[in-house]
C-alpha cells in the first residue's frame, strides 16, 4: 500500500484552521520558533524492522494480520510511517532475520520511500539453524576460541550487508553472562568479550561506528559481560575513537538515573545511539513515552544540554533509534505513538530556558531549577509538533489518519489475516 499525497493534503485541509489557531497562540508565547521547527523537521528516528510485527513474551505471541512477511514489506511498512509523519526515515534491521537478497532492489525501494540504513544489528544471542556452534554459554565470552570466532564472523558478515546498503554503524548487543554464581570468571569474560570485539572493530571501515549496547539483566539473570553503562564505556574506551556506547532505555536496573548517565557519556564523546523505548520493570519494550514521559522529557533535556556543549549536530550526530515491540497493539500505530512521543519530548527539552537554569544552578536555587524545567516540561508542544509536519507534508494527526485510511485493512487484503514478521 502507497499513501497518495493529495490524501494527506485533503486530510490537513480539514484540520488546518483548528492546527493555525493553536500554533499561534502557541508560536506567540515562544522565543524562536523558527528554530524549534527547523530542528524538529531535521529530527529522524530509525525504526526497527524487529518491531513490525507483534511482539511476544516467553509465554506467546499473539500474532497481528497484515505483518510484513519479507524485508521489502518492513520497508513499506516503514515507508508508511514516514509518508504520514515524516520523522522515521531510516530502518534499522537485525541479522540474520532481515537478510537481504538483492542490495540493489532494497537500496532502491528504500529510497523510493525516503529511508536511509540505520545501524544494523548482530545476532548472538540465538542459535541459526545452519551453525556449527552453540551460543548456549555466551558468544563473545565464551570459553572455546572456535564460538568466540563465529561471533566475530557474523558480526563481520553484518558489516558486509551494512556496507551494501550504506549503513555506516554495528550495533552489538550481547546477551552474553551467567545465570549462577560460579559459572564464569568475570575477568576472561571481560577480557574474551574485548579480545572479540577487537577483531570486528578491525573490520569496520573507517567511516563506520561500533556500539556497544549494555543490559542489566536477560537473558541472563546473575551478571551480564555488559551489563551497564560502565562496562559498555570501558569497551568503547579500550577499543577506540569508532567505538560507542548505546543506550536502550529499558536496559537499567529500575529507577536508575538515566539523565545522569546520558549526560556523563556525552561530556566523554562517547554516546554513539539510542534505543527509545518506556518500562515499568524491566526490558519492557513498552511504547516510548506511554510510562515515564517526564524521565524521557529529562533525557532529552540532557541530550540537548550535552550536545550543544559539544557543539554536536542533534540530527546526525547521534543514532535515534527505537527498540520496542509489544503483545497487543498494532505495531504502526504503536510506532507512531513512540515517535510522537520522541518528538514532544525533544520539542519541549528544545524549550528549556538553558540560560536560566545555569544561572539558578550557579545560585543554589533549586526551586527556580525546577520551575524552569517544569514550564517546558508542562508546555502543551503538541501544535509545534504538529506545525513541523505540515511543513514537511507529513500529516497534521498521523495516527488518526492511518485510522481513516485504514491502512491497517489494506495491509491484511494485500497480506492475508496469517502473517508472522520476523523477529522476536
Ligand atoms: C536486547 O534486549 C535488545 O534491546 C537489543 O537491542 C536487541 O538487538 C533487540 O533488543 C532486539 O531483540
Ligand atoms: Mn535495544
Amino acid at each position: 500500500m502507497q499513501i497518495e499525497k493529495y490524501k494527506i493534503d485533503d486530510f490537513n485541509q480539514q484540520q488546518e484552521q483548528e492546527h493555525k489557531r493553536k500554533f499561534e497562540v502557541l508560536a506567540s508565547s515562544l522565543n524562536n520558533v523558527e528554530g524549534v521547527l527547523q530542528k524538529l523537521v531535521d529530527f529522524q528516528i530509525g525504526i526497527p524492522s524487529w518491531a513490525l510485527g507483534t511482539g511476544g513474551t516467553r509465554f506467546g505471541r499473539f500474532s497481528g494480520s497484515g505483518e510484513p512477511r519479507s524485508l521489502e514489506e518492513k520497508i513499506e511498512d516503514v515507508g508508511l510511517l514516514h509518508a504520514l509523519n515524516q520523522s522515521s526515515g531510516a530502518i534499522s534491521l537485525h541479522i540474520p532475520w532481515d537478510i537481504p537478497q538483492d542490495y540493489k532492489a532494497i537500496k532502491a525501494l528504500a529510497a523510493q520511500h525516503g529511508l536511509k540504513f540505520d545501524a544494523v544489528n548482530s545476532n548472538t544471542f540465538q542459535d541459526q539453524p545452519d551453525q556449527k556452534q552453540s551460543y548456549k554459554f555466551g558468544s563473545m565470552q565464551h570459553v572455546d576460541k572456535a564460538i568466540r570466532r563465529q561471533a566475530v564472523e557474523h558480526n563481520i558478515e553484518v558489516i558486509r550487508h551494512g556496507i551494501e546498503l550504506g549503513s555506516d554503524a554495528l550495533t552489538v548487543w550481547l546477551s552474553d553472562g551467567s545465570s549462577f554464581p560460579g559459572q564464569l570468571n568475570f575477568r576472561n569474560a571481560f577480557e574474551n568479550t574485548l579480545e572479540s570485539l577487537q577483531e570486528v572493530y578491525a573490520a569496520l571501515p573507517d567511516d563506520w561506528k561500533v556500539f556497544v549496547e549494555y543490559k542489566a539483566f536477560e537473558p541472563n539473570f546473575y551478571s551480564m559481560t555488559v551489563g551497564d553503562w560502565g562496562q559498555s564505556l570501558l569497551f568503547a574506551n579500550k577499543l577506540g575513537p569508532k567505538a560507542y556506547t548505546l543506550v536502550d532505555l529499558g536496559h537499567h536496573l529500575p529507577n536508575a538515573n538515566i539523565e545522569q548517565i546520558v549526560s556523563l557519556l556525552l561530556m566523554e564523546g562517547k554516546l554513539g545511539g539510542f534505543h527509545f523505548n518506556d518500562s515499568k520493570y524491566g526490558d519492557d519494550d513498552l511504547t516510548t513515552g506511554s510510562i515515564k514521559p517526564y524521565q524521557l522529557f529529562l533525557i532529552f533535556n540532557s541530550l540537548v544540554d550535552g550536545m550543544d556543549a559539544r557543539g554536536m549536530d542533534h540530527a546526525t550526530s547521534l543514532a535515534w533509534m527505537i527498540d520496542a515491540s509489544h503483545n497487543v497493539k498494532d505495531p504502526l500505530e504503536d510506532l507512531l505513538q513512540s515517535v510522537e512521543a520522541i518528538m514532544i519530548a525533544y520539542a519541549q527539552a528544545l524549550l528549556v530556558d538553558q540560560q536560566g537554569l545555569k544561572g539558578a544552578q550557579q545560585e543554589n536555587d533549586v526551586v527556580r531549577c525546577q520551575e524552569i524545567l517544569q514550564e517546558a516540561f508542562r508546555t502543551d508542544v503538541r501544535p509545534i509538533v504538529a506545525e513541523a509536519r505540515l511543513r514537511t507534508g507529513a500529516a497534521l494527526r498521523p495516527l488518526q489518519l492511518f485510522r481513516e485510511l485504514k491502512v491497517r485493512e489494506n495491509l491484511i487484503n494485500e497480506r492475508g489475516l496469517k502473517t508472522v514478521a520476523t523477529g522476536l
